[in-house]
């Protein structure tokens, strides 16, 4: 039994945390491009601050990533050496339509991902792409306040027609939007969105939502049309939401807390609104507009697939003395039972298990887990033979853990799984926090926390297990 023979193993990047060349090849400014390293950076990923321009005296990492632009044929190779069957990377939106409304897209940005997508097929690597992770035109922002408006849903179908009649044939997984759950947390850094004085941020929220979900069917919709070959998830941020105590008021807290994450997949896996999502917009006083076309295209063209990504269980509770809380972005209540990584994130592999067993029971659609990991300070020594690797064990123990939570959901719960991209499976930029000595990869990157280093590439210990546990299709985890 195991995992299915065509289990897709691979690894997951992002444009905005591993390109770099933000001004090469015609690339337009995004938001993730503006936000900085150090204590603005959280202000500025809320909307709280607003930054829309590179401003003197910032780090702004992502501007030169770990240099993946420049690099993509020497880390694929990698990859292709660990066996990788698929490699999930986003498209940097501005690369494409620079400014975001333009007509014509920008050959040289569709150019650079169809090189690296041949690089992968190169190797047999499938490449699983996200259409925007993060990613939003800053001209989009400025001149139309991002996914507020509807526009937005005019100029995504426009990114991704190119991109599915670009890469017909060279692509055939697709993610609309990451984590797309992400906008009620870290507005900014989600979706681009800044707030104005006197604005409802709640409102606008909501109504940005409504927009990427409408513009996440038409993508399917486009998908299908255009090859009928390809495969479009949605994709969330995941982790069920756990029950402090057993008091029925922190039973109720954990499912509502979870409902507010699943409305986003509910709309796309099932075609339209759950009835508490209503009630919810009732209560804001949020008219959304719908109008007949759009609500059929909701309707008709459901995701084929639940992508998500996993870091850890979460917890809530309603009692006031329990006071200490965890995470950054999804912030709860600290689980007693559990351990955490160096920043704070819980870890539960049984965790993902039960996260699996929600979400199939829910949409009864095939899962992918498309990032999962442990972010850990890394340190390079001499492997004895004059290269240099890490000893990162605690890594391989995260990982094996959580493999094997996602076999029993396979074997034992009959949970149909995809396929299996930890995040960062080479170093790079951290999203909450802009570091680089957060790192996922088993691939070292020789860069830190303030942009100096060579950017050299080195082979860590969990490069060589990954390899193992590729190659025995996920039987061989020691
Ligand atoms: C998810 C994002 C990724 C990634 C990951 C790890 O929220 O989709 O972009 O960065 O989390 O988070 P971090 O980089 O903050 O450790």
């Amino acid at each position: 039994m195991g995992f299915p023979k065509n289990f897709l193993w691979g690894g997951a990047t992002a444009a905005n945390q591993c390109e770099g060349g933000y001004q090469e090849g015609g690339r337009g400014l995004a938001n993730v491009d503006v936000t900085p390293h150090g204590t603005e950076r959280f202000p500025v990923m809320l909307g709280t601050r607003k930054m829309l321009e590179l401003e003197d005296g910032y780090y702004y990492p992502a501007l030169e990533g770990i240099d993946f632009y420049h690099r993509y044929k020497e880390d694929i190779a990698l990859f292709a050496e660990m066996g990788f069957k698929t490699f999930r990377l986003s498209i940097a939106w501005s690369r494409i339509f620079p400014k975001g409304d333009e007509t014509e897209p920008n050959e040289e940005g569709l150019r650079f991902y169809e090189d690296v997508f041949r690089e992968c097929r190169k190797y047999g690597i499938e490449p699983l792409v996200t259409i925007t992770h993060f990613d939003c035109p800053i001209h989009l922002i400025k001149e139309y306040g991002g996914w507020k408006s509807y526009k937005l849903v005019e100029f995504y179908k426009r990114l991704v027609t190119t991109l599915f009649t670009r890469f017909k044939g060279l692509v055939h997984y697709w993610l609309t939007f990451n984590e797309i759950n992400m906008i009620l947390h870290l507005p900014f850094m989600g979706a681009g969105l800044v707030f104005e004085e006197g604005e409802d941020p709640k409102k606008a929220q909501y109504t940005s939502v409504h927009h990427e979900l409408i513009a996440s069917a038409w993508a399917v919709k486009l998908a299908h049309e255009i090859d009928p070959e390809n495969q479009v998830g949605c994709m969330m941020a995941a982790g069920d939401y756990y029950p402090y105590c057993c008091m029925p008021e922190d039973v109720w807290e954990a499912k509502m807390q979870d409902r507010a994450n699943l409305m986003f997949i509910d709309v796309q896996a099932r075609g339209y609104y759950p009835n508490y999502a209503k009630k919810l917009f009732e209560r804001m006083g949020l008219e959304l507009s719908l109008s007949d076309a759009d609500e059929a295209v909701m309707r008709e063209n459901t995701v084929d697939f639940i992508a998500f990504s996993y870091y850890s269980s979460r917890c809530v509770t309603t009692r006031e003395d329990v006071k200490e809380t965890t995470g950054n972005a999804f912030k709860g209540t600290k689980n007693p039972y559990l351990k955490a990584s160096e920043w704070g994130w819980q870890i539960d592999a049984l965790g993902l298990r039960i996260t699996m067993n929600s979400l199939f029971d829910r949409y009864q659609k095939p899962l992918f887990v498309v990032e999962n990991g442990l972010g850990a300070k890394d340190t390079l020594v001499d492997d004895g033979n004059g290269a240099f690797t890490v000893a990162d064990d605690y890594r391989i123990e995260y990982l094996r853990a959580h493999i094997e939570a996602m076999k029993a959901a396979v074997e034992e719960d009959g949970v149909e799984l995809w396929g299996y991209t930890p995040w960062g499976c080479i170093d790079l930029v951290s999203a909450s926090t802009g570091e680089m000595s957060k790192r996922y990869g088993f691939i070292y990157v020789d860069r830190d926390d303030e942009g100096h280093g060579s950017m050299a590439r080195y082979r860590k210990k969990s490069f060589e297990w990954y390899r193992r546990v590729i190659a025995s299709n996920g039987e061989v985890l020691d």
